[in-house]
Parts: C-alpha cells; sequence; structure tokens
C-alpha cells in the first residue's frame, strides 16, 4: 500500500510550506489530503489507476497528479525541490509534534539542534526555554513529542495492521496446503496500535508455506525461516511473523497467541489448579491430550464461554465468564446509521443525496449529517443561512427516500469560552447536535473541562465528538477530566461519541468501559468525509467491543422511532 508514503510526503510539504509562511488554506489542503488518503481502505495506487484520485476530498487536479507520480516513481519532484530549499536538520525537527515550525528554525539557527537526540539533550538542560521568547512548557511539549515519535514508530495503526495482514492472509489462503489461517496477536485482540503481526496456519507441509510467505512481493527482509516460525519486514518496515501448526493444535494455539500474555497466564493458573497444563500445543493432563483443535474447546474444559479476543486483556474477563457475566457485546451488524457524517456543503466530498444512497445500501435506517459550523472556515464552516438551505434540501430529499431517513445535523464547534458555534435558534431546528472542540487544545484541565460540561448544558446538543482529541502517533489528549465529562453526560442524557476514525479512536476503549458503568449511552460515527469512509465503522466497533459495550449501550443501534425519541429527550 502506497498510502502511507503518500501521507508522508504530503505531511512533510505542508511543515515545509509553513515554515516559508505560505497561506494557511494551502497548508491545510496538503494536511487534509494526506488524512484522507491514509484513510482510504484501498491502495491509492489501485484508485490512481482507476482515474478516481479526485474523487478523495480535498484532493483536486494538483494532488492527484502528485500522487499519480508518487504512485509511479516512489517520489515527488516537487518535494524534493522544496527539501533542496531547507537543511536537512531542520526537517528533522520539525517532524516532532508540538514543536512548530518557527520553534525549530529558532533552535536551528542559534542551538544550532540538526537531530532528535540533540533537541532531546537541550531540552533536558533547559537551553531551549534560555531563548528569549520561549516558554518553559515548550521543553516539556517537545520531550512529549519526541517520546509520541518514537512510541509511533514502535507501533503501527490496527487500521494499518489489518490491511497489511489482509494482503498476506490473502496471499496465502490460496495455497492448498493451507488448511486454517487466522491473524492472532494485539492485531485479532483489535487493540488501537499494533507492533507485529502475527499470523497462525495449520498445515502438514508448513516448508511450502514458508517459502511462499517468504517470497512474497511486499517482504524486504527475511528475519528468520523454519518450518515452526519465520519472521519478516515488509518494505513499510513493518514485521510479520508466520507460526504453522498442526490441525489438532490450531485452537491452542489460537489462543496461545491471540493473547493478551496476561489473559494467557491466568488461564494458565487455571489449569494449574485443576492439576492440567496448558500450552501453544493443547490442554494436557500429564501427557495426556485433552483438547487443542479450537478455543471453544479449551475454553470450554475450564467452564468458560468463548470469550471475545478484544476482551482478552485480563481485566476481569475470566471471573466474569466463571460467573456467567460477560457482556454480550456489540457486533458491527447492530448498526443502523452513521450519527457524524460530513458532504459537499463543508469539507466533505460528497452530495448529501449520494451519502444517503451509500448508507441505504449498507442497510442504514438514517443517517446524519452533521457538517461545520460557521467560525471553522478552513473546513468550509456553514453559515447560518447555508445550514438553514441545507435543512430544506434535507426535508426535501427526505420525501423522496423511502424507510429511510436522512438527519440534519452539525457538528458545532465549542468557542473556547464554551459557547456554541450557532445559536439555540438555529440548533432548535436541527434533528441532532453534534458538539465538537477544534482550537484551543492547550488551555488547563479546569478550562476544558468546563468548555465541554457547558456544552453538554446546552438542551440541543446531543453528543460530544471525539471527546479527548488525540490523535494517535501525531497528538495526545487535552488536558480533560474525563470522569467529570462522563458524569456529566449521564446526568444530562448527552450521548458521547466514539469516532471510528483510524487515528481517533476516540473515546478510547477503556474509557468506554468506564462510560458504560456509569451509564452513559454512546454514539459510533464514522466523521466520515467521503462515502468510503462511511466503512470505518467496523474500527469504532472494536473499540466498542474491547470497551465491552452492549448494543443497549449505543444509539445508534436504535430504529429510528427510537433514536429520535432519544435525540429529542433533553429538550
Ligand atoms: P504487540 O505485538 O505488542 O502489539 O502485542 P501482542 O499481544 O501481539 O504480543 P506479541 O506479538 O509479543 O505476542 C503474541 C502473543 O503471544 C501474545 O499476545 C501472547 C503470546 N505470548 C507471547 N509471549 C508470551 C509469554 O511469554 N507468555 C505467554 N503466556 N504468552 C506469550
Ligand atoms: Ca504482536
Amino acid at each position: 500500500m502506497k498510502n502511507k508514503e503518500v501521507a508522508e510526503i504530503f505531511r512533510q510539504i505542508a511543515e515545509i510550506l509553513e515554515i516559508q509562511e505560505e497561506n494557511p488554506f494551502r497548508i491545510r489542503a496538503y494536511l487534509k489530503a494526506a488524512q484522507n488518503v491514509e484513510s482510504l481502505s484501498r491502495d491509492v495506487a489501485e484508485v490512481a489507476e482507476k482515474d478516481e484520485l479526485e474523487k478523495i476530498p480535498g484532493v483536486g487536479k494538483d494532488l492527484a497528479e502528485k500522487i499519480k507520480e508518487i504512485v509511479k516513481t516512489g517520489k515527488l519532484k516537487f518535494y524534493e525541490q522544496l527539501k533542496d530549499n531547507i537543511p536537512e536538520g531542520l526537517t528533522i525537527l520539525m517532524s516532532v509534534p508540538g514543536l512548530g515550525p518557527k520553534t525549530a528554525k529558532l533552535l536551528f539557527d542559534e542551538l544550532k539542534i540538526k537531530n532528535i537526540e540533540g533537541l532531546e539533550k537541550a531540552a533536558r538542560a533547559h537551553k531551549i526555554s534560555a531563548l528569549p521568547g520561549i516558554k518553559e512548557k515548550t521543553e516539556e511539549n517537545i520531550l512529549r513529542g519526541i517520546a509520541l515519535i518514537r512510541k509511533a514508530k514502535e507501533r503501527m495503526s490496527l487500521a494499518q495492521a489489518m490491511a497489511t495482514a489482509a494482503e498476506f492472509v490473502q496471499a496465502l489462503r490460496k495455497l492448498k496446503e493451507v488448511k486454517q489461517i487466522e491473524p492472532a496477536g494485539s492485531l485479532r485482540r483489535r487493540k488501537e496500535t499494533v507492533r507485529d503481526i502475527d499470523i497462525l496456519v495449520t498445515s502438514s507441509q508448513p516448508e511450502k508455506i514458508m517459502d511462499v510467505f517468504t517470497g512474497l512481493g511486499q517482504v524486504k527482509e527475511v528475519k528468520a525461516c523454519g518450518p515452526t516460525k519465520s519472521s519478516v519486514l515488509t518494505k513499510d518496515g513493518i514485521q510479520v511473523d508466520l507460526r504453522c501448526v498442526r490441525p489438532k493444535s490450531f485452537g491452542a494455539a489460537l489462543l496461545y497467541f491471540t493473547g493478551s500474555k496476561q489473559h494467557n497466564i491466568k488461564l494458565r493458573q487455571l489449569a494449574v489448579k485443576r492439576g492440567l497444563k496448558i500450552n501453544e500445543y493443547g490442554l494436557f493432563r500429564g501427557n495426556k491430550w485433552l483438547a487443542g483443535k479450537t478455543e471453544e474447546e479449551m475454553f470450554g474444559r475450564f467452564n468458560l464461554p468463548y470469550i471475545s479476543p478484544e476482551l482478552r486483556e485480563d481485566s476481569g474477563e475470566i471471573e466474569a465468564g466463571l460467573k456467567g457475566k460477560l457482556p454480550k457485546i456489540i457486533d458491527l451488524k447492530d448498526i443502523k446509521g452513521d450519527l457524524h457524517v460530513h458532504s459537499k456543503w463543508s469539507d466533505g466530498a460528497s452530495t448529501i443525496e449520494n451519502i444517503a444512497r451509500a448508507s441505504m445500501k449498507m442497510r442504514y435506517g438514517y443517517i446524519a449529517i452533521c457538517d461545520h459550523s460557521q467560525s471553522i472556515k478552513i473546513a468550509g464552516g456553514l453559515s447560518i443561512e447555508r445550514l438553514k438551505k441545507q435543512i430544506d434540501l434535507i426535508h426535501k430529499l427526505n420525501k423522496k427516500l423511502k424507510d429511510f431517513r436522512v438527519l440534519a445535523g452539525t457538528e458545532v464547534d465549542i468557542k473556547s469560552d464554551g459557547r456554541l458555534d450557532y445559536p439555540d435558534k438555529i440548533l432548535k431546528e436541527l434533528d441532532i447536535v453534534v458538539a465538537a472542540i477544534h482550537t484551543g487544545f492547550k488551555q488547563s484541565q479546569r478550562q476544558l473541562t468546563q468548555r465541554i460540561i457547558a456544552a453538554m448544558e446546552n438542551r440541543y446538543v446531543n453528543v460530544i465528538a471525539h471527546p479527548s482529541g488525540r490523535l494517535i502517533g501525531q497528538r495526545e489528549p487535552y488536558d480533560l477530566d474525563m470522569e467529570k465529562v462522563l458524569k456529566k453526560a449521564r446526568q444530562t442524557s448527552t450521548f458521547i461519541e466514539i469516532n471510528a476514525f483510524p487515528e481517533r479512536l476516540d473515546l478510547t476503549d477503556i474509557n468506554c468501559r468506564r462510560a458504560r458503568e456509569l451509564g452513559v449511552k454512546m454514539a459510533i460515527s464514522t466523521d466520515a468525509h467521503m462515502l468510503e469512509q462511511l466503512r470505518l465503522m467496523y474500527l469504532g466497533v472494536t473499540v466498542a467491543r474491547r470497551g465491552w459495550l452492549e448494543k443497549k449501550d449505543v444509539v445508534n443501534t436504535l430504529p429510528l422511532e427510537k433514536l429520535l425519541q432519544g435525540l429529542r429527550q433533553k429538550r
């Protein structure tokens, strides 16, 4: 997949343009295109081949040409030229999250810092805050940014892991020697980030499989090759381990290599208590083989029901299973609609009608159009007049559609003082109001928490979108008292969003679980800016599953009428 490569180049361009004090709209265009290319579920090369690049939001003629060039040559002349104009050390400094291009330039010029190590040293020695105009907090931010990059280098996003694993599984599944094949590890548990990809196959002819595996086109380096385990590095630098066991041990191996390690340890303790031995080959009493073919069979031997991989974190799932108290976690097919989608009216790519038709094909019953509000100009926020027009259009469209409803909504900005970006008299006209913070991330915990609470106190606000504001690997969550926010959500009957965008996944799994304990209802939404992104719903559902959520905890599992009741209950 070239998607990451393209996104990376576009991000770098944006940074260089920023240092050159270029037009912010132009900079934003690159960032936006980067994000959208990265989130495609298809390979961007394939999109280019079909000549459909311009369907990607934020990608016009110019960027489409640039993507084509990257896909074809692996490089971009425009970017190379830009880079030639600025020293490499400066590019490195600019890649640190939280370190703006201007400060980077200052550090490069004044302190002659040229790499991450130098930057870290200078920050620790407080040489940076000694410079005029630099706040003490900057050093803290830099160190956090460095930690973030190091972490991001070690772990990839779940979406990327799933895409990479799928390529390998697809290639290997075709072999007649492969009996069963299943990705395991943190990927199968759907953790939000994944260190390496573990794949399990069963076969009685492992050599052939390992040969094919290590010879696949996406492999750059073979780290180990043997009949039971091989490891490779892909061209993207991702490690993939393939393990081969006999069919008889498939369940035992799948259980073992899915983990988590802590979950395995708990199971082993249970086994020991019963005088049994458990490993990746099976469950044994002495040398007698008791089980191993399927996971169900393995769990059954411990009087446990099947525990979904997403729950296997040793966070109470085994205890709950023994008591018969495991939740019946939500499933993708429970979802009846998407409550946060952008159209062409703001910064999305599609017309409202096309979004509606695509949603109907997904067997949804409704979809909420939530474009940006007026002050988010950079994302084409709607003036009150335009929003009124949009509402009219949606009402007309609904008359045409059968058994489906487009909800008129907004993603209204919560301003830095907690006020909303639209007056109540227009919010009142909407079916659903989603509110979110887009600026002022550096406010104090008290201020940020208060802003969100103020928004929830508004009787028209139904959902708080991407509540923590984090971008995985790029931006830490802002400083929020999440406990307070969740309690207020419960008290005001405001729903909390689980944003399914790959780098957001926000609310996080852990907070979902806490929200559920507190009786808060959640909405799983894609925040889609193009039709294809409606498919990201599955990622949001994985977060919900890891957060132990059931169908009843998620409002967009409700049929239309019930959902509408839920939306009106605050008014
Ligand atoms: P990751 O790769 O850091 O995202 O997380 P995992 O969970 O995929 O970890 P990994 O790849 O090191 O190992 C895969 C699974 O193998 C892990 O989830 C559980 C199992 N495993 C690995 N090492 C041990 C161990 O020392 N003891 C036990 N009981 N299980 C282990
Ligand atoms: Ca792993």
